[in-house]
């Protein structure tokens, strides 16, 4: 079977909120040889923005894409777990979560599994997390980025807030600050002072490389 018959399934499966057949098809692809970033960016991750998109124009409605991401979750619980672990020496310390008021966590899942087979002690703190908690985590890991996913345009403000916080604790210069998720842009980390933005998983990695020179 070619790459791309597996990439067609895993977007099928997503559309239909089929959990069994995404992970069914996760499995088979990688027993096949299929890298488990491919798979996602190229079979799951199209087909969880399709729903998204059709959520959008009102073709298909909140409990599907429930379940279509609970279907997406546990593929991309099998590619995430396919990744390699990083080996020797832990480069730095990386405090991430997504945005207090914010459920989506899939993306920032997959971003945390790509950090650590990149090497990084990664401490994730979930969803819906309140500033304060991202900066006392951070301290007491002593880590050196601190990494806040958000995807609603809502949520995007809750990043502010860590900033403020960290402005306000004089912990500000501290920490590396990066952003990310479907309403983060660079030009929106420009605005709020934050000190990268990523625009997916792989960039993610690159980029917190460059915050701590790795
Ligand atoms: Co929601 N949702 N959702 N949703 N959802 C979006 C985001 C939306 C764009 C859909 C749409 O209308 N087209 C829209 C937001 C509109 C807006 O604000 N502009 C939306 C909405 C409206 C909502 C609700 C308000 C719906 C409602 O209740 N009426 C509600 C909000 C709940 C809340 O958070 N308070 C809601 C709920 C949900 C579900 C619970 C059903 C589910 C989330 C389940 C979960 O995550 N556990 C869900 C889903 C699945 C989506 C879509 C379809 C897919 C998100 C996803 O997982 N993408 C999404 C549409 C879309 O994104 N096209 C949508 C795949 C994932 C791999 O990509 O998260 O972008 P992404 O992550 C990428 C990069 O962005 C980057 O790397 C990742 C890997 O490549 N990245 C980082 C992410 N975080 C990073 C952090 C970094 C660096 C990189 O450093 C720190």
């Amino acid at each position: 079977m070619a790459n791309e018959d597996f990439y067609t399934e895993a977007m099928a499966a997503i559309r239909a909120c089929d959990r069994e057949k995404a992970t069914d098809v996760a499995t088979r692809a990688l027993a096949a040889g299929v890298a488990p970033d491919d798979m996602l960016k190229l079979g799951f991750i199209p087909g969880i923005a399709k729903m998204g998109d059709l959520f959008e124009r009102g073709e298909v409605f909140l409990p599907e894409l429930v379940l279509a991401a609970d279907a997406m979750t546990g593929a991309a619980d099998v590619c995430n777990a396919a990744l390699p672990e990083g080996a020797g020496q832990k480069k730095a310390t990386v405090v991430i979560g997504t945005v207090q008021g914010d459920v989506h966590d899939i993306g920032k899942t997959i971003v945390v599994a790509f950090l650590r087979a990149n090497g990084y002690d990664v401490h994730d703190l979930g969803r819906d997390i309140a500033a304060d908690k991202f900066i006392s985590k951070a301290e007491e890991v002593g880590a050196e980025v601190i990494g806040m996913s958000a995807l609603l345009t809502t949520t995007m403000r809750e990043q502010i807030r860590v900033l403020e916080a960290l402005n306000e604790a004089g912990l500000r210069d501290k920490y590396k600050v990066i952003v990310g998720g479907g309403a983060s842009t660079q030009q929106w980390a420009d605005k709020i002072g934050a000190d990268a933005y990523a625009e997916d998983a792989n960039d993610g990695v690159r980029k917190i490389n460059q915050l701590t020179g790795n």
